[in-house]
């Protein structure tokens, strides 16, 4: 797990991306290194909550520009291929919460990674920048996706155009992102949401994150749908039983997350 730092604490898994002095933008290696550490939170047990965040001043500038132009590298198609469609797809699949706490600049690839996590909080020092157009490309890593839905299609296509610096207080205000913390907070509060979400119903949040995901495309009758089996699946699960008990016998749950 080269140019990240991964641990796993109290039921929560962090990935802390590390690469400072180039505000953690993202090479090959840290983009796979992020995806073996999404396959080890889907895979492990033990974890039932993910933060991803980043070491240093910035939260991520997107793309290693240096890499990304590299005479022998490969093409701008490959690169989303194997890097960022992956993260994507996994952050979104993982039945697991991911908190993303974005602590500075969040740029390009760096700005929508961070929005497609379930939610996403910001140091009030941090800035959010659809920087593509800057130079030249279009967003990705699924930003054409969940922006316009987020904050609606005028504001999504004029920061992708203008490539403005959103403040946190601002991304916020307009439904971008959940919440912000001091600069000096942010990781006591990604720390205590992360570590409450730990102890609460895992299997019905995988499940709550498969009907939000499928409603971005179906009619209310699919969700409908949707919504009668996934609770199905809910209604088997330990923590279901767990919740009902504890309710009934007037005592806090013990869940277990399955
Ligand atoms: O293969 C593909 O390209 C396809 C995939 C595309 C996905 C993308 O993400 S495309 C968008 C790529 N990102 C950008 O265009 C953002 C570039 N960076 C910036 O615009 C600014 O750095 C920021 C607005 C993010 C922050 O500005 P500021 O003034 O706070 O910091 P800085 O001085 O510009 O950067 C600090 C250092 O980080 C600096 O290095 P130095 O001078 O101290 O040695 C700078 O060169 C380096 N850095 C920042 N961003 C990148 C970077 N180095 C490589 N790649 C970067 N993206």
């Amino acid at each position: 797990m080269e140019n990240i730092e991964f641990n796993i604490e109290n039921g929560v898994a962090w990935i802390r991306l590390n690469r400072p002095d180039v505000l953690n933008s993202f090479n090959f290696t840290m983009a796979r290194s992020v995806q073996n550490a999404l396959d080890e939170c889907a895979n492990n047990k033990i974890v039932r909550a993910v933060v991803l965040t980043g070491n240093g001043r910035g939260f991520c500038a997107g793309q290693d520009l240096a890499e990304a132009t590299a005479p022998d590298g490969p093409t701008i198609g490959s690169v989303v291929e194997q890097t960022y469609n992956p993260i994507i797809n996994k952050i979104r699949n993982i039945e697991k919460p991911i908190i993303c706490a974005v602590n500075g600049v969040a740029a390009g690839a760096g700005a929508n990674v961070a929005i497609a996590c379930d939610i996403t909080i910001a140091a009030t020092n941090a800035k959010f920048v659809q920087a593509f157009s800057n130079i030249g490309l279009i967003p990705d890593c699924g930003g054409t996706f969940f922006l316009p839905r987020l904050i609606g299609l005028q504001r999504a296509t004029a920061q992708m155009l203008l490539a403005d610096k959103i403040t946190a207080d601002d991304a916020k205000a307009m439904g971008m992102i959940y919440d912000v913390a001091e600069p000096d907070e942010l990781i006591a509060t990604a720390t205590r949401m992360a570590e409450t979400l730990a102890q609460r119903p895992t299997r019905g949040f995988g499940l709550t994150k498969k009907a939000l995901n499928l409603s971005l495309q179906n009619s209310l009758e699919q969700q409908l749908e949707v919504e009668k089996q996934l609770q199905e699946q809910a209604g088997s699960t330990f923590d279901f039983k767990e919740g009902v008990t504890a309710f009934l016998e007037k005592r806090q749950p013990n869940y277990k997350g399955e």
